[in-house]
């Protein structure tokens, strides 16, 4: 077979994960804290793939509210939002016999289930494609030569169709709207085996068109607007640093009535300049910055998120935290950061 020589799945951990799932009653399934179009693909298109193989249903739980443009994929309304449902999704947890963890490495991911999760006597399933896994759980599928957690499910359940699960197809179109989100529309992380999952879908007649639509095209005119805005006036460019920053701050959310996800993309628009090779976006959130981080170059994000931004990620995209900076420092402090940690790796 070609997608076993794209992606190398060990059938036995498949078969493991296969006969775990047939064994268990209580189900859960967990995305990450601030969910996208990755954590939300991966959850819809395998709790479809239980209903459909196994004739069971499985919890979804994510951390908080996820963005409307990504509701249009299977059974988005039935996923628990644990910040406002937090007894129901708690009760699920406590009583799983089996919790599939998708699309993170470290359960810290899961904010304030994490402890739950940790606690419960549950089997655990990790499916991720981040650096560095946290070893929590009983099987693990990691892999960072892969586009996205939703193409690394794809190969684990095209390996499964040998032990009789077939895949349905609103899976087939939550991995798909996971790895078009995750690689940027088809622009970072792009492996051999990503073009060639995208075919094996299209073949099986999913609209690709639609999920494009509802993914690129669905922008609230706010959001237009604020992405103008940020662009024009909130950017700054360091051009001996060749790195771009824009700050999100409260006023400006609330001038364009700001709602979950509206600035999602944001970050990848300053690497679009020439001479930018790395870009950051820093949101006032509640409590801290939010610090999303991408390069084009060779400064690894990851690296820097790690020792400077209590986070981490992949190479060439990772987010973290600033703490105890005020939204009108924070600029300086980040800056002053960015060049301590270039003068580090050019010394
Ligand atoms: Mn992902």
């Amino acid at each position: 077979m070609l997608s076993d020589r794209v992606m190398k799945i060990d059938s036995k951990t498949v078969g493991d994960f296969y006969s775990l799932l047939s064994s268990s009653g209580k189900i859960v399934i967990i995305g990450h804290h601030n969910p996208d179009g990755d954590c939300i693909g991966c959850i819809t298109g395998m709790e479809a793939w239980i209903e459909s193989s196994f004739g069971k249903s499985g919890t979804m739980i994510v951390p908080d509210n996820f963005p409307d443009y990504l509701k249009f994929m299977y059974s988005t309304d039935s996923i628990l939002v644990y910040s406002r449902q937090k007894s129901q999704a708690e009760e699920a947890i406590s009583t799983a016999d089996l919790i599939i963890c998708m699309d993170f490495s470290a359960l810290s991911r899961t904010e304030g289930m994490a402890d739950i999760i940790r606690g419960s006597k549950a089997k655990k399933v990790l499916i991720d494609h981040h650096p560095s896994p946290e070893q929590f759980a009983d099987i693990v599928f990691s892999e960072t030569e892969v586009s996205s957690a939703a193409e690394l499910t794809w190969w684990i359940l095209k390996a499964a169709e040998e032990l009789g699960a077939q895949i349905p197809f609103q899976t087939k179109t939550s991995l798909y709207t996971g790895m078009m989100t995750d690689t940027n529309n088809f622009c970072n992380s792009v492996f051999p085996s990503t073009f060639l999952m995208a075919s094996q879908i299209a073949e099986a007649g999913v609209d690709r068109e639609k999920i494009q639509m509802e993914i690129m095209n669905s922008f609230s005119e706010d959001r237009m607007r604020l992405m103008g805005l940020m662009l024009k006036e909130k950017m700054t460019v360091y051009p001996d640093l060749k790195a771009a920053v824009m700050i999100l701050d409260q006023a400006t959310k609330d001038l364009y009535n700001y709602c979950d996800g509206d600035s999602e993309g944001f970050v990848n628009l300053p690497l679009k300049i020439k001479n930018v090779e790395f870009s950051a976006l820093l949101t006032q959130s509640n409590g801290y910055i939010k610090v999303s981080l991408r390069s084009k170059g060779a400064v690894s994000v990851n690296r820097l998120c790690r020792m400077y931004f209590n986070g981490g990620g992949h190479e060439r995209a990772a987010g973290g935290r600033i703490y105890d900076v005020s939204v009108e420092e924070v600029a300086d402090y980040f800056e002053k950061s960015l060049r301590q940690f270039l003068g580090e790796f050019s010394a």
